[in-house]
């Protein structure tokens, strides 16, 4: 595993630390700092191997680079993975303490090169505690002087894409479709609000059954099983949990006319665009949907922008899409190629 990670990641530099007394194993990935420092989440779940965890990290950070370049910030992109030895939930406090600890003495190792923020299995509180250790950490609680939680801005961006792609596929209006949300979590919850409020059918699904019970007693959801999501018969898909779901085979059994969510890495492979792009599927590329937990987090912390203009920032998500789907026509290729291709471009510019 460690060798496929060395030989195919282009990145700046991947630190990882074993921590015997809590059994955790912390990556840092570094992709790149050609236009600023680098930032991206720290992720914190249970891995099936420690090779797992890095290629994570890596990809993830690689991701967090064309994120920062899509939505036009003028920073770096990283990643913190932490493979945790059993769910967050099941940790002890003191456990996780510990294991936060030693998160932040290796940010402060990097010195600035790498700032965190929240991910999967983390949020404002540990935001506060990293910040408070070592100030290397965006997303801080407002009670403790932050901007607060990144998924209410990136749920709007999300939302913002699901129009646009919709539109891209010949329905202008959400009412009355049907909009199947993978994973109710901080931001799958959000978006499903936002598209109930448009008057979309909402179908979800998660692994957690309180939150399928909220979601259907709150916003009227018909509730599925997590294997039934990815094929369900519907209009639009919004995955919302976590990366890697759509392989070339789950590709072609899609049954919906777009794909835009928030999850990060949601292609396994770069095929499985190619095969959405065939079967005249809308994807919206996924670290171009997701930016706004981004443009939130950098808006508020680095560029000293209001929460006016991040919204203002977050709806231009819709254009850089429409950009996309421009060229994905014109040039017969998919949109996550045409998206890649936007990244690149804006890269070599740069560094000309
Ligand atoms: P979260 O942890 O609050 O929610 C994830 C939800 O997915 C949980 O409710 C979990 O039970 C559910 N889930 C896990 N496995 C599942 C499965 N196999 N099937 C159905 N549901 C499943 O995380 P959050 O913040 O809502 O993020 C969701 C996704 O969006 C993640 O992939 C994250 O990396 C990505 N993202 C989040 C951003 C943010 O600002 N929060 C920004 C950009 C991307
Ligand atoms: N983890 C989130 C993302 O993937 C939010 C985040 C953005 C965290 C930028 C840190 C820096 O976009
Ligand atoms: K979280």
């Amino acid at each position: 595993h460690i060798d496929e990670v060395v030989h195919s990641w282009p990145g700046r530099l991947c630190c990882s630390r074993f921590d015997e007394e809590t059994g955790a194993f912390l990556t840092i990935a570094v992709d790149s700092t050609q236009r600023g420092p680098a930032a991206g989440g720290t992720r914190a779940m249970v891995y099936e191997s420690f090779g797992d965890a890095v290629r994570d990290a890596t990809r993830l950070a690689s991701s967090m680079t064309s994120k920062m370049v899509a939505a036009g910030l003028p920073m770096g992109g990283g990643k913190s993975v932490i493979a945790l030895p059993v769910p967050r939930a099941q940790l002890e406090p003191e456990v996780w303490q510990r294991i936060l600890d030693r998160h932040a003495e290796n940010l402060a190792m990097l010195n600035g090169s790498y700032f965190t923020g929240p991910d999967i299995g983390t949020g404002p509180a540990d935001m506060d505690v990293l910040h408070q250790r070592c100030g290397f950490a965006f997303g801080r609680s407002e009670q403790a002087g932050g901007p607060g939680s990144s998924a209410p801005e990136t749920a709007h961006g999300v939302y913002v894409a699901v129009r646009a792609a919709a539109r891209e596929a010949g329905m202008p209006e959400l009412d009355g479709a049907t909009v199947v949300v993978q994973g109710l979590g901080a931001v799958g919850m959000d978006v499903a609000r936002r598209l109930a409020g448009q008057g979309a059918r909402l179908v979800a699904a998660d692994v957690d059954a309180l939150a399928c019970e909220r979601a259907a007693d709150e916003l009227g959801a018909r509730i599925i099983g997590v294997d039934d999501v990815l094929g369900f018969a519907g209009d639009v898909f919004v995955p919302c949990a976590v990366g890697n779901m759509v392989d070339d085979v789950v590709a072609s059994g899609i049954d919906t006319r777009v794909v835009a969510g928030a999850a990060n890495n949601v292609l396994a492979s770069d095929s499985a665009a190619r095969v959405l792009s065939r079967r005249g599927i809308v994807y919206a590329p996924d670290f171009v949907a997701n930016g706004g937990g981004a443009i939130h987090l950098i808006g508020r912390e680095v560029l000293g922008w209001g929460p006016e203009k991040v919204a203002a920032k977050v709806e231009d998500i819709a254009h850089t899409l429409e950009r996309i789907f421009r060229t994905a026509r014109a040039l017969r290729i998919s949109t996550d190629e045409a998206a890649h291709r936007l990244v690149r471009e804006s890269l070599d510019q740069a560094a000309a």
